[in-house]
């Protein structure tokens, strides 16, 4: 099967047209000038310019990865909205996600290639030509490799979930190089590996048949901030008689619109998990026959869960015993029940076991019978074996080099390591791309100073000047999803996506794969698979996908069983789930690194327990540079209980210093009982610049890892808050 989308040029790659339409007044499609804002549109009269719809995908990292249409007249995209025709996305795309092209033709969109002319972190730069900046970043990464090439590192994550502008050709180039490898771990490793551990792959039931549910637990999820698609088939399972629950220790939105919210302290799911299996052992709520053939034995984790009483549990959740018991009699009794994870519990010290404990609940009840129960946490194992990771990323280049592997969740610590026998040699360069390490990553103030390092050599690849940005040597302008070819699995739904590029590159910005291979020519690296197009590159990565499908419809769903784990089957070695997993035993309650009950002498200090999670209009760190969304959210806020705020002198409005040993924030107090006593909420990843003080809420996270997955800890962190 041959992609029909030809060629490797940047003007090739702008071909398709999906529909045309002369008349725009006598056909379906939208009415441009009436929903696009002026930036986009920039026209006060309708045009009769003819438009034409291209297919693309949201390239942002959420489970609901939504095909669009792309609205082009007259070279610009003047309207996104969403495919209609695929079934996760039914037409609707986010407030932010539908404001894309307002962030594609921003004023302040990198254009053209920068060199620094300030200070490190200054963010003054001078405009070069191509030509300068790459053969000036060839000299320099090949004069370093020549050293060691290992003193040179990528830091990417989630900017694009493509595979083509992704860990493509980048991947192939340090590679290549034999730089560090990079353990991408900010975001899921910790529940993401506990999945595997558990299940043997990050699977789960499928999304869709969450509307027929008759009870869902919400759990660690604010679905209509983040999973908003999801969130459509909860309420539809709602009206159809389901049960809502929320857990999650903020009174959500979400949990606002359930019919119960369990508001635990944070960090405490594991114990909860327990106190449930607790109840169904001891009521014998068990599906014998399911868990003789398909699970592990369970007589280690029996034992576990009997110690863990509904008053013992309550007691560390900081709930009542009563909701214990309610809540397990009615995961024991209704069926098909079903369980959303989301990657909110799992930022704690012990969000790998959590998420194993909870993992196992739907196993014990025999829920995996029905395509309507069971648990999903992530889809993103399922595209597996349609998926061909290593002749994308070709890790075959390292040639038999094992170069040492950083966290990117400790790079704050990592850029101020000096060379040692157990770290390696010294980080002389970094190259960042998809990524906003100085704001996402944890204790953002050691990050910051990693990268103002005057030796570092920073390459950043980005669309606008972020505060990454700010501390380049060399700032690259890299195309939008607007502009550029991709393909997309998705971690939500199972369908696999393709975005068709819409207009051509804006200024001089070219697609990270096409910045990766001119790089690659610049470096001598003459391998065939340099000159791979980003076409090449989709159909390497997705070797068995219907490309004709896809390019008529924009999406292509894996074939897959309904009821994936009806008769077992998990993706184990031996088909059983796994009570007892290698390296991480049986799971088990692992209490925070900071809490009242865990580090009481800190908490005598710092007694608040903060959690920070996403910002509706803002994802992560991106859009936060879009006005008329980041008016939507004001400013940096933290919000906290009366009570709180009453004992500290803090009224709704209040400039406050949010602090602990680690740094201090300023933002303004939003007094509200969504938040319980003693736990406070600095909502989005703003841009620190953005910030008051210039800083934001990662000032006040640190950097110790969790029990599995090496991941950050953002929500298990003591602050304490004051008037400013
Ligand atoms: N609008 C928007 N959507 C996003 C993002 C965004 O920034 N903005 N980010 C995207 C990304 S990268 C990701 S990974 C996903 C994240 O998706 P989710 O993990 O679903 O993130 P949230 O919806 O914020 O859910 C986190 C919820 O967990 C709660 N929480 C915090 N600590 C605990 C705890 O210890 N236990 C329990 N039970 N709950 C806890 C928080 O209060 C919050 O409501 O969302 C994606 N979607
Ligand atoms: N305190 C706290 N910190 C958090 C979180 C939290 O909940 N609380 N969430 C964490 C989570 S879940 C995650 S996933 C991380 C996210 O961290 P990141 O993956 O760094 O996500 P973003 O902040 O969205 O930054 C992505 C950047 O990539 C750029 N980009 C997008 N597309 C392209 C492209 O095609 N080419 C290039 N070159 N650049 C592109 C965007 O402009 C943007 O600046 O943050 C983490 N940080
Ligand atoms: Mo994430």
């Amino acid at each position: 099967m041959a992609w029909t989308i030809a060629g490797s040029s940047t003007a090739d790659l702008c071909r398709p047209v999906i529909v045309e339409s002369r008349d725009r007044r006598r056909s379906s499609l939208p009415r441009p000038h009436a929903v696009v804002c002026g930036k986009v549109g920039g026209m006060a009269e309708p045009s009769t310019a003819p438009i034409r719809l291209v297919r693309g995908a949201c390239p942002h990292d959420c489970p609901d990865t939504c095909s669009w249409l792309a609205t082009v007249q007259e070279g610009r995209v003047v309207h996104l909205q969403g495919n209609p025709s695929h079934p996760s996305t039914h037409g609707a795309l986010c407030t932010k996600v539908s404001r894309y092209a307002e962030r594609t033709y921003h004023d302040e969109r990198l254009l053209h290639p920068m060199r620094r002319v300030g200070r490190k972190g200054e963010g003054r730069f001078e405009r070069v030509s191509w030509d300068a900046a790459l053969d000036d970043i060839a000299r320099r990464l090949s004069a370093i490799a020549a050293r060691d090439p290992e003193s040179i590192l990528p830091y990417s994550y989630a900017g694009t979930m493509g595979l083509v502008q992704g860990e493509g050709m980048a991947a192939r180039f340090f590679h290549r190089l034999g730089a560090s490898r990079l353990d991408r771990t900010i975001c899921a490793s910790a529940g993401g590996e506990a999945l595997a551990a558990t299940y043997g792959a990050k699977v789960g039931m499928h999304m869709r048949f969450f509307a027929e549910s008759r009870l869902i637990l919400i759990w660690g999820s604010n679905s209509i901030t983040s999973n908003l698609h999801f969130w459509t088939l909860a309420q539809q399972a709602k009206r159809d008689g389901a049960k809502l629950v929320c857990i999650d220790p903020r009174r959500t939105e979400t949990a606002d619109k359930c019919h119960q919210h369990i508001g635990l302290l944070p960090g405490t799911d594991g114990a909860l998990a327990l106190g449930l299996m607790h109840e169904l052992f001891a009521h014998d709520w068990l599906d014998h026959d399911y868990l003789q053939r398909h699970v592990g034995d369970i007589t280690p984790l029996r034992e576990r869960a009997l110690a863990w009483t509904p008053e013992r549990t309550a007691a560390e959740c900081g709930i009542d015993a009563a909701t214990v018991r309610a809540l397990a009699r009615e995961l024991g009794t209704l069926s098909p029940a079903a369980i959303r994870l989301n990657y909110g519990m799992q930022r704690a010290r012990g969000g790998g076991n959590a998420v194993r404990l909870i993992a196992l609940l739907p196993c014990l009840t025999g829920a995996w019978r029905h395509r309507a129960g069971g648990l999903l946490l992530s889809s993103s194992g399922w595209f597996r074996d349609f998926k061909d990771t290593a002749a994308l990323e070709r890790p075959d280049l390292l040639a038999g080099r094992r170069p040492r592997i950083i966290n990117m969740s400790t790079i704050g610590d990592d850029l101020l390591r000096e060379s040692d026998p157990a770290f390696g040699p010294k980080v002389q360069a970094v190259i960042v791309y998809n990524s906003n390490p100085v704001a996402v990553a944890p204790q953002s103030r050691r990050v910051a100073d990693g990268f103002a390092r005057e030796d570092l050599f920073t390459v950043v690849l980005e669309h606008f000047q972020t505060d990454t940005a700010d501390h380049a040597d060399y700032l690259l302008p890299a195309t939008t999803q607007l502009e550029h070819l991709d393909v997309h699995t998705a971690y939500g739904h199972t369908d696999v996506l393709l975005n068709e590029p819409a207009v051509p590159p804006l200024g001089e910005s070219l697609p990270n794969s096409e910045i990766f291979r001119r790089l690659a020519t610049r470096m001598g690296f003459d391998e065939p698979c340099f000159a791979d197009s980003d076409e090449q590159l989709a159909r390497t990565a997705l070797p068995s996908i219907d490309v004709e499908l896809l390019r008529r419809q924009g999406y292509a769903p894996l074939p897959l069983a309904e009821v994936p784990f009806a008769q077992g089957g998990f993706p184990t070695a031996d088909g059983r789930v796994r009570i007892d997993a290698p390296g991480v035993g049986v799971p088990d309650y692992v209490p925070n690194y900071e809490s009242r009950s865990a580090t009481p002498e800190l908490a005598a200090r710092f007694p608040l327990a903060m959690i920070s999670p996403p910002a509706r209009h803002f994802l992560n760190s991106s859009f936060v540079n879009v006005m008329s969304l980041r008016a939507i959210e004001g400013r940096p806020t933290i919000e906290l209980n009366p009570q709180d705020a009453a004992a500290r002198g803090i009224a709704e409005g209040t400039e406050v210093r949010v602090f602990n040993d680690r740094g201090s924030t300023l933002c303004q107090a939003q007094v509200s009982e969504r938040a319980r006593p003693g736990v406070v909420h600095g909502f989005g990843v703003w841009w620190r610049k953005f910030g008051a003080d210039g800083t934001n809420v990662n000032e006040l996270t640190h950097q110790r890892l969790t029990d599995i997955g090496r991941g950050p800890c953002f929500y298990d962190c003591l602050v304490e808050v004051a008037a400013a």
